[in-house]
């Protein structure tokens, strides 16, 4: 048998928030690269997953969830979720198993009918409907845009995630890699740990208070190979969501640290030390420069 010649496959993966894109592109990658919660806006920034199999390299943009923003975060957000769109071969328009069409959705329809862009429907989250349920969503969709095909997933659980694979195929295009074979993430390391906090300040804290938290790793020191020293600092709006965050007597704090340092364990495959403070910056969303510095910006 001869060899296959390389081959690369750029896939967008847009939504509005809270449909399951980053729970999907963690379950494509097989490694969880993404913060994932059962808050919207949990992406804020474009988040890239190569994986190379066989001769293909796959290179999926998870992005954030498009919304109606309320300050400049917001703004940057929706932009950046766009911007991926630029230069793929497919896109994967995610949804949740609804009976009706979502105005975001509604709206990147439109812009896709203009562009005549080849999309994949997913509709997410079929684990939580019945079977016969299915059919009726394909329907209404299929009534809105020429889809590729429609397929009926569960990030969750991996059904139906084979038959994303076998549709993928077909938006192949041979060309020389454009990653190494072994890379998963174009994201720092300091990224994914300030990611990994922010994400157990959103499972743990209630619905406003982590919109307006960003985490800064201070330091990261790799001591001998088997201890990772980390220093992070967490910055909130408000004097009174420091208060929550730290929790009476460090508790909520401590949580956090708990269950940041299971992850990281297990990503970075050594012990964690993980030192957490609390510090204020206030209307931080609207400050443009901040926002540049903590790479929250499109830079398209
Ligand atoms: N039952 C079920 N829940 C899911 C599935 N996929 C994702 N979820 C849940 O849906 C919530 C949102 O998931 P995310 O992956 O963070 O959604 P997202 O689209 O990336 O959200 P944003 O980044 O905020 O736009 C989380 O609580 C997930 O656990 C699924 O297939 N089934
Ligand atoms: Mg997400």
């Amino acid at each position: 048998m001869t060899p296959k010649n390389p081959a690369t496959c750029f896939v967008a993966i847009v939504g509005k928030s809270n449909v399951g894109k980053s729970t999907l592109l963690n379950n494509l990658m097989g490694e969880k690269i993404a913060a994932v919660s059962n808050k919207p806006q949990t992406t804020r920034t474009r988040i890239t997953g190569v994986l190379t199999k066989e001769n293909v390299q796959y290179v999926f943009l998870d992005t954030p969830g498009i919304h109606r923003a309320r300050n400049r975060l917001g703004e940057e957000m929706n932009r950046m979720a766009v911007g991926a769109l630029t230069d793929v071969n497919c896109t994967l328009l995610v949804v949740e198993p609804t009976d009706r069409v979502h105005p975001v959705e509604a709206s990147l329809l439109e812009r896709f009918k203009k562009e005549q862009r080849p999309v994949v429907l997913i509709i997410n989250k079929c684990d939580t409907i019945k079977k016969s349920a299915i059919l009726p969503i394909i329907d209404m969709y299929a009534k809105h845009y020429d889809f590729d095909a429609l397929l009926p997933i569960s990030a969750k659980t991996g059904e139906g995630m084979n038959m994303l694979f076998e549709e993928l195929h077909s938006y192949e295009v041979e060309s020389d890699w454009y990653f190494p074979s072994d890379m998963i993430t174009d994201q720092p390391e300091r990224v994914i740990v300030a990611e990994t906090i922010r994400e157990k300040l959103l499972k743990l804290l209630s619905e406003e208070v982590p919109h307006g938290i960003y985490v800064v790793i201070e330091e990261m020191k790799d001591i001998r190979g088997h201890l990772l020293d980390i220093r992070a600092e967490i910055f909130c709006e408000r004097e009174s969501h420091k208060h929550i965050i730290i929790g009476k007597d460090g508790s909520m704090l401590k949580q956090v640290g708990i269950y940041a340092r299971e992850d990281l364990e297990a990503f970075f495959g050594i012990k964690v030390n993980l030192n957490l403070w609390v510090k204020v910056k206030e209307k931080w969303r609207d400050n443009s420069a901040l926002l540049n510095r903590l790479g929250l910006k499109n830079e398209d």
